[in-house]
């Protein structure tokens, strides 16, 4: 983004574990900043029986404590983006943003797959988040930068042997006059849950929004986060960021750190033999800043960017942080359907080029979630960290 007069950033899905932290970086980088949300993610975890082990605030305390700290103010909308074209173009329309973040989505896979309910759910939020955000874009005719938050997950878990590329692949497309003739493709997509799906939805999307209607647009396919504050939100315990650990919203590296703060036994599912993307919260924050300061330009197809920092086996994951901590490792009869086993590289070239160091899990930075979870072990509801047995609802249980 040009550096004349202070930008304007909206962030849609701003209250949520990556949005949040994201909103207040994007603030203190003198940008001014909206957060749009629903906090459908809060009335999830009503319906649930869920919650943040963190005791996060309302966002009206959290940007209260935002503005006495930093002397910034984010202004905060509740809308559901995926159920109101009129009022987001209207947002758009009012605050004219250089760049919209897109952080709006339902992003759990076990959640996806709860019950048709569930799934359908996931597909008509998903996607009339991003459709409604791009017909705004089109409609205000406001020349902003959408920013979207994907999914290594669109690439598929099958064992290939070659690196998945940012985005598009290279493939010989012959014929009589050109027998040689190499054309880019978006990367075949290959989801494992109705969430994955949606992000390949997504994709499509985008693709004809920005060879159609000149939008720009970058996708970021983000491997799992993991860790819990920032710099920024952990200045006051009125900003700390949500941590989640039950088995429909915490993801692996989060769930692994709370259990060997509870002596748990770490929950490796099946063999553990699953490979997967990983990124740190600080270093997935820092790249969203790169990819907002990099646009595309209008015309140009959608820019991929993949946002991960290493690709890891759970048991991998589960190694380091037994090692450290002494936690055992369980064996846990895998929930989900996926392969049992399959190798995963990734590159994240783009952000290197940019100046991205990743932080790797071996460094040790996670020791802080092991602690803001002994600080927080006596709200961890341990009927919440094994998953729910097949027919029984999550938020059925006692
Ligand atoms: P989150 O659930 O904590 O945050 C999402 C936020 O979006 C929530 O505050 C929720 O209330 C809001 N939201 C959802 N639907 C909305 C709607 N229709 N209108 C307005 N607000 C809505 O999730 P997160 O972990 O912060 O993930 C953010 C994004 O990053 C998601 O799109 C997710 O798919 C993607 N992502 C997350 C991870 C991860 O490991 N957490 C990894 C890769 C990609
Ligand atoms: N797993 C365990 N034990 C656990 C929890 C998970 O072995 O206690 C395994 C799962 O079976 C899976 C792997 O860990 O093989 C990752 O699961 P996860 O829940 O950490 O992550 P996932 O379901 O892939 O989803 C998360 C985010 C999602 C994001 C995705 C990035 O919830 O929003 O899109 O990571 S990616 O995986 O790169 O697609």
């Amino acid at each position: 983004m040009p550096n004349e007069r202070p930008q304007t950033v909206l962030v849609l899905g701003g209250d949520g574990f990556c949005g949040w932290p994201t909103a207040l970086d994007q603030s203190d980088r003198g940008r001014n900043v909206v957060i749009v949300d629903n906090l459908s993610r809060r009335k999830i975890d009503a319906e649930l029986g869920t919650a943040s082990l963190t005791p996060i605030q309302s966002p009206e305390r959290r940007l209260e404590t935002w503005r006495a700290l930093s002397g910034r103010t984010i202004d905060f909308v509740e809308l559901d983006v995926s159920a109101d074209v009129e009022a987001l173009s209207g947002l758009l329309d009012k605050y004219r943003p250089d760049a919209v973040v897109h952080f709006a989505e339902q992003r759990s896979a076990p959640y996806s797959m709860l019950s048709s309910t569930h799934r359908t759910y996931t597909v008509r939020n998903n996607l009339m988040a991003t459709q409604n955000l791009l017909e705004a874009t089109r409609l205000s005719g406001v020349p902003t930068h959408i920013v979207h938050l994907g999914s290594v997950g669109v690439y598929g878990y099958s064992s290939k042997d070659w690196t998945m590329p940012e985005g598009y692949l290279e493939v010989t497309v012959p014929s009589s006059a050109h027998p040689d003739r190499k054309v880019e493709i978006l990367h075949p997509f290959e989801p494992v849950s109705i969430y994955h799906l949606s992000k390949c939805m997504d994709a499509q999307l985008f693709e004809f929004y920005a060879r159609y209607d000149n939008l720009r647009i970058t996708d970021l396919h983000q491997g799992v986060v993991w860790g819990t504050q920032t710099r920024l939100t952990s200045q006051s315990d009125l900003l700390v960021n949500r941590f989640d650990y039950d088995s429909v919203w915490g993801t692996v590296v989060n769930r692994f750190l709370m259990q060997a703060a509870l002596n748990h036994p770490l929950t490796v599912y099946g063999v553990g033999e699953q490979t997967r993307a990983f990124i740190h919260l600080e270093d997935a924050v820092n790249c969203v800043n790169l990819a907002l300061e990099n646009p595309p330009a209008p015309g140009d197809r959608v820019r991929v960017r993949n946002q991960v920092a290493e690709c890891l086996r759970v048991l991998d994951v589960a190694t380091v942080i037994s090692d450290q901590t002494g936690a055992e490792i369980s064996y846990v009869d895998n929930p989900r359907n996926e392969e049992a086993q399959n190798t995963l590289s990734v590159t994240n070239e783009s952000f290197s080029e940019l100046g991205f160091t990743p932080t790797l899990l071996r460094e040790g930075i996670w020791r802080e979630s092991v602690e803001i979870a002994q600080r927080f072990r006596a709200d961890v509801d341990l009927d919440r960290i094994l998953p729910a047995r097949p027919g029984e609802h999550v938020g059925e249980r006692a």
